[in-house]
């Protein structure tokens, strides 16, 4: 798709729905909250917003959020003009909103994951962008959208969490361009920075540190990984917040590893992979299970229980002969 054919989308269309992904994170919210402002402020529309599962309350600093719909929230039998998937690298991700994106008359698919196949009839994939509200900056560019404030605020969440603080290898020149772009529209990083990672609950604080204090290692400790089960989140007051946030990361800051994983506990027979590397191409793993994401960084669900899903994450490992 041209950037221009949006621009008439957005035009013809009446009705607008922007979904994020399933258990959101800062670049799929991030890009939801701008893509409203970006809308309302130059087309003077004002779309709806329906995030699947509960936000993150470390993002209830994002401007807009308190438009999101949960899911309960929406006519499920209505047809959007136009439906506009931010950061949804399939189809499925969106959960029980994709019937939405299929009732609409337009689709657009905005995102940045590798694994992305294009499914709507308009899409703007950049892999090579480090975050979905990359691309949504440069959507803002090629069609000369006013970018407020606000719309800078949010955007510059989307991409801070994506990339790790600016610190992943998806970070290129353009990432920094654009983040140094962003401040001259008034944000403040020191106070981003604070509501993104310096806000998080003594729980969840403890609750990682237990999880860290049971790493398991394997191969010369080049894989680290470990569990989160239902029982102990409990213990540690889980309410309902992503109390692994960033957990994987931690496993992989340890000097000798090479991949790091957590798995955690969705019911008996269900369970679901965060994986991290240095240097291995781990989507290929995640992909094996289902699941997908960037090469360093990716995820899965795995019909299994805890202790088969390790199994069957170390056998792929040694299949694909990364370590
Ligand atoms: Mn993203």
């Amino acid at each position: 798709m041209t950037v221009n054919q949006l621009d008439d989308i957005i035009k013809n269309s009446k009705s607008i729905l922007l979904l994020s992904h399933i258990n959101p994170d800062g670049d799929t919210l991030g890009s939801v909250c701008a893509m409203y402002s970006l809308v309302e402020e130059n087309y003077k529309k004002k779309p709806d917003i329906c995030v699947v599962s509960k936000v993150p309350s470390v993002y209830s600093f994002l401007p807009n959020i308190e438009k999101v719909k949960s899911i309960s929230d929406m006519d499920l039998s209505r047809e959007y003009d136009l439906v506009i998937n931010l950061d949804i690298a399939a189809l499925d991700r969106c959960a029980e909103a994709a019937v939405l994106f299929e009732k609409a008359k337009y689709t657009v698919n905005i995102d940045h994951h590798q694994t992305n196949n294009g499914y709507a009839k308009f899409n703007v994939v950049m892999p090579e962008a480090s975050a979905t509200g990359e691309v949504l900056y440069e959507i803002s560019q090629a069609l000369n959208w006013k970018i407020s404030n606000v719309a800078a605020i949010c955007l510059y969440t989307a991409i801070l969490t994506d990339t790790g603080s600016f610190k992943f290898s998806n970070t290129t020149q353009r990432t920094m361009e654009i983040a140094g772009k962003l401040l001259s529209y008034g944000v403040d990083p020191s106070d981003i920075n604070q509501k993104c990672y310096e806000s998080n609950s003594k729980d969840m604080v403890l609750f990682q540190s237990y999880c860290v204090s049971k790493t398991q290692f394997e191969y010369d400790d080049k894989i680290a990984y470990t569990v989160v089960y239902k029982k102990d989140l409990e213990r540690y007051n889980y309410n309902g917040d992503d109390f692994t946030e960033g957990l994987t990361e931690k496993l992989r800051a340890i000097k000798t590893t090479e991949i790091a994983f957590v798995i955690k506990e969705l019911n008996p027979s269900m369970s679901k992979i965060s994986m991290r590397s240095k240097t291995k191409d781990i989507s290929k793993v995640c992909a094996s299970f289902g699941g997908g994401g960037h090469k360093l960084a990716a995820g899965a669900v795995v019909k299994s229980n805890v202790s088969g899903t390790i199994k069957l994450v170390l056998d792929e490992i040694k299949k694909q002969k990364l370590c």
